[in-house]
């Protein structure tokens, strides 16, 4: 029943708004989270492209003076969520988090910028270019170092896929023995199958400490910080952004900005070469501080035909991945490879499938001609939201959902990108 789907998505996007911003979803999430933002403007765009830019324009209204735009913004505090802004002390014109999230504001930015008819919501869009690229300069500042040329994340949060394996090594040098006494939250309001350990927590809070404990100073953070790895979901999500971003320059007639953001496009295709993992033939991350690769492929590998990266040899390697978790794996794409052990099709960003990582793979995926790897990240992804609903994760092999109900990101996806009408819009502007 597609129109009852439509119709269900959109009760999801506005029992999340509140007022100007949106929470992922009430009680485990209350507050504004950076990409969750960002991707649900794409679906708040489909039926109200004001309400779209105010969504993206709210995250903004959070960013340092460094040019970080934080991960969350706590414009309220809400006993539901821990770490909340008591824990944190951190952010400028608002209360936020003191670390950020995977950039692809510029890439949706630039979307709206160029899907809408109406001018007043095209100038408000080129209006946060200088904000995007301040966000582009600070992470070239502090994340993408000389001879890495990777974005580096200094916090598992950062990377949106919290307790992926890829973590697990880099975390377990995180001295954990000082950590303050804290109470979960997420376990009254989601299955503690379905999380994070308490491990993974201690682990999360002593890291949140270590920045606190710098006053948030970004500079320490890279250069001392207990956890530093290049992300490649990170990696490639700022690549792709930055073309788009570039992109948005040379609509303004902004040469010199296009020049700068050349260079980063070109530092960062250098860090997916750093990525490369040469024994295991797969793009993964990589720790910089030991410089050992996870060795692990997560759908985060994937990434890189969005990202626009890839020799012939390098794609034909990634296309045999594809081929072994493809025939394995009843719905694309599993968050981790399902051969490996520590594959867990419930836990989080440990197995199950997360539309908002679907929708950018399959539109690199489709960019890159790989049209039946698009076709079946789709359908299966639509499939997910028609038999079992707007879940945060679904499980990759049985379907059902996991952690958090009516999700605002998952609400979106099925506006701007798997409801029918939304594929024959497609079909039409291409
Ligand atoms: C920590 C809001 C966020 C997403 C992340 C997802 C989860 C938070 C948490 O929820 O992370 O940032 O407390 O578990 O991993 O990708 O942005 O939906």
């Amino acid at each position: 029943m597609p129109d009852n789907l439509d119709q269900k998505a959109r009760e999801i996007l506005r029992a999340n708004d509140k007022g100007g911003f949106t929470i992922p979803t009430a009680g485990l999430y209350p507050y504004q989270w950076n990409w969750d933002s960002v991707l649900v403007a794409l679906g708040f765009a489909t039926f109200d492209e004001a309400r779209a830019c105010a969504e993206i324009e709210t995250l903004f209204e959070a960013q340092w003076e460094d040019g970080l735009v934080p991960h969350i913004v706590f414009r309220r505090n809400d006993p539901d969520y821990f770490p909340g802004p008591d824990v944190w002390q951190a952010g400028e014109s608002m209360p936020t988090s003191g670390i950020t999230q995977p950039p692809v504001a510029a890439t949706v930015v630039h979307e709206l910028w160029s899907r809408s008819d109406d001018s007043a919501i095209k100038v408000r869009m080129l209006a946060l270019f200088p904000k995007l690229l301040a966000w582009h300069r600070w992470f070239h500042r502090y994340r993408v170092p000389d001879g890495v040329g990777a974005a580096v994340i200094t916090h598992p949060w950062e990377s949106g896929r919290d307790n992926s394996p890829e973590w697990d090594h880099p975390a377990s040098a995180v001295d954990v023995s000082g950590v303050t006494p804290y109470e979960r939250r997420d376990l009254q309001h989601a299955d503690a199958a379905m999380r994070p350990t308490k491990l993974d927590y201690d682990r999360y809070i002593a890291m949140v400490e270590f920045g606190r404990n710098t006053g948030w100073d970004h500079e320490a953070i890279a250069t001392r910080g207990p956890f530093r790895v290049a992300d490649v979901g990170m990696t490639m999500i700022l690549l792709r952004a930055s073309r788009d971003l570039m992109r948005l320059a040379e609509e303004l007639g902004d040469t010199e900005a296009m020049a700068e953001l050349q260079g980063y496009v070109n530092q960062l295709e250098q860090g997916a070469d750093y990525l490369w993992d040469d024994s295991i033939q797969a793009y993964c991350s990589r720790d910089v501080i030991t410089g050992r690769h996870s060795g692990y492929i997560t759908s985060g590998s994937f990434l890189f035909a969005y990202a626009g990266v890839g020799s012939a040899t390098q794609r034909a390697a990634m296309s045999r991945h594809w081929d072994r978790i493809s025939a394995s794996c009843r719905y694309m794409c599993p968050s981790h490879d399902p051969d490996d052990v520590l594959f867990d099709a419930d836990r989080y960003w440990r197995g199950p499938v997360w539309l908002v990582v679907n929708y950018m793979l399959a539109r690199g995926f489709s960019e890159s001609g790989l049209d039946d790897w698009a076709r079946r990240i789709t359908e299966d992804s639509r499939e997910l939201i028609r038999e079992h609903g707007f879940y945060e994760a679904f499980n990759p092999q049985a379907g059902t959902g996991t952690g958090g109900e009516e999700f605002s990101w998952t609400a979106a996806m099925w506006l701007a990108w798997l409801r029918p009408a939304a594929e024959k819009a497609r079909e039409l502007a291409s």
